[in-house]
């Protein structure tokens, strides 16, 4: 993706092009006129083009992203506000064309100055919706954590509260926010640790996933279906995290989600109760303590050995 500054809407970017061209003198009117012309097409050609090249190409991103965007902005949406901008753009080089066109045969100069910034305002002023939508859209991109789809991946997934951006925390160099309240976690968060080799330091990826509760897909929230989307695509091997001390989430719900996601996903489960200097433990899964850090280091070797790396 292209960085831009901001995308100009439909009258800044007219204002921006007719003051530019406003700047123009020749004593040849002609001159002057199809300057005038050719400057306009410029600044809003070039402008229009930069937006589009901003935005990756929806047909050729990773599956996941394909996803994470529909999720965020809506492919389909995104697809036809770039189509819009790329109809804008051949419109006003059409008018262009035509203008200077008019500008090399008649010697109504003020005429066709007139009708070309009338006409390529009308058609910028079309578009302008959808200027708006790339301009949201944008910000939601930008705000997404560069995630490699091409490194081995560990996602935490669990109920909302339980400790992921706790464990998130302590495995990695990721700094979550973490807080006594479920759904803190509102997007992805990823984070990386090395595995030392003899020879080679092996990069590994943690993300988590967001708050999941036991639910159908579509009645999921955006924040959800961030962490399904994840959990589809990208992890190698997933740490399910139970929170038995919790009297807010039922355990019963949390394995529910647990058969959910061994079901539906194909990557290696561990299952950890984490917490357990509250619970004292009530599982026969794996324990350890976000708090205390008992239990951690026989995570950390697990995670490891799942990876086979
Ligand atoms: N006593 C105790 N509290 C913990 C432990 N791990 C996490 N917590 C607390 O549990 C609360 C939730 O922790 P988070 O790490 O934010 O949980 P989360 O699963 O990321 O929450 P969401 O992102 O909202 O889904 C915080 O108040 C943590 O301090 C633990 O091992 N013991
Ligand atoms: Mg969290």
């Amino acid at each position: 993706m292209v960085k831009i500054s901001k995308i100009m809407y439909a009258q800044e970017l007219i204002d921006k092009a007719f003051s530019r061209a406003r700047k123009i003198r020749n004593r040849d009117k002609k001159k002057k006129t199809i300057d005038k012309i050719s400057t306009v097409r410029n600044i809003i050609s070039n402008s229009l083009k930069k937006y589009v090249r901003a935005f990756p190409d929806i047909y050729n991103i990773h599956p996941f992203y394909n996803e994470l965007f529909d999720i965020l902005i809506g492919m389909y949406k995104l697809d036809r506000a770039i189509s819009s901008l790329e109809w804008a753009d051949k419109k006003v080089n059409d008018i262009a064309r035509r203008g200077i066109k008019e500008a090399k045969k008649s010697k109504d100069y003020k005429k066709i100055i007139r009708m070309v910034y009338g006409r390529i305002s009308s058609v910028i002023y079309e578009i302008d919706d959808a200027l708006k939508f790339l301009e949201d859209a944008k910000n939601k991109i930008q705000d997404v954590q560069f995630i490699d789809v091409n490194l081995p991946t560990v996602i935490i997934a669990g109920y909302p509260n339980v400790g992921k951006s706790s464990l998130l925390k302590i495995l990695s160099s990721a700094t979550p926010e973490i807080a006594p309240y479920p759904f803190t976690t509102k997007g992805l968060v990823v984070g990386h640790f090395y595995i030392e080799k003899k020879y080679d330091k092996i990069k590994v990826q943690v993300a988590e996933a967001p708050g999941l509760l036991d639910r159908e897909y579509t009645e999921r929230n955006d924040i959800e279906k961030q962490g399904i989307a994840a959990l589809r695509y990208l992890p190698d091997v997933i740490v399910f995290l139970i929170d038995a001390s919790y009297i807010g989430y039922p355990i019963e719900s949390q394995e529910k989600l647990l058969q959910e996601i061994k079901k539906n996903f194909k990557a290696d489960v561990i299952v950890v109760e984490n917490k357990i200097d509250v619970s004292g433990g009530k599982t026969n899964y794996m324990k350890i303590s976000c708090k205390t850090g008992e239990g951690i280091d026989e995570l950390k070797n697990k995670i490891i050995e799942k990876l086979k790396i």
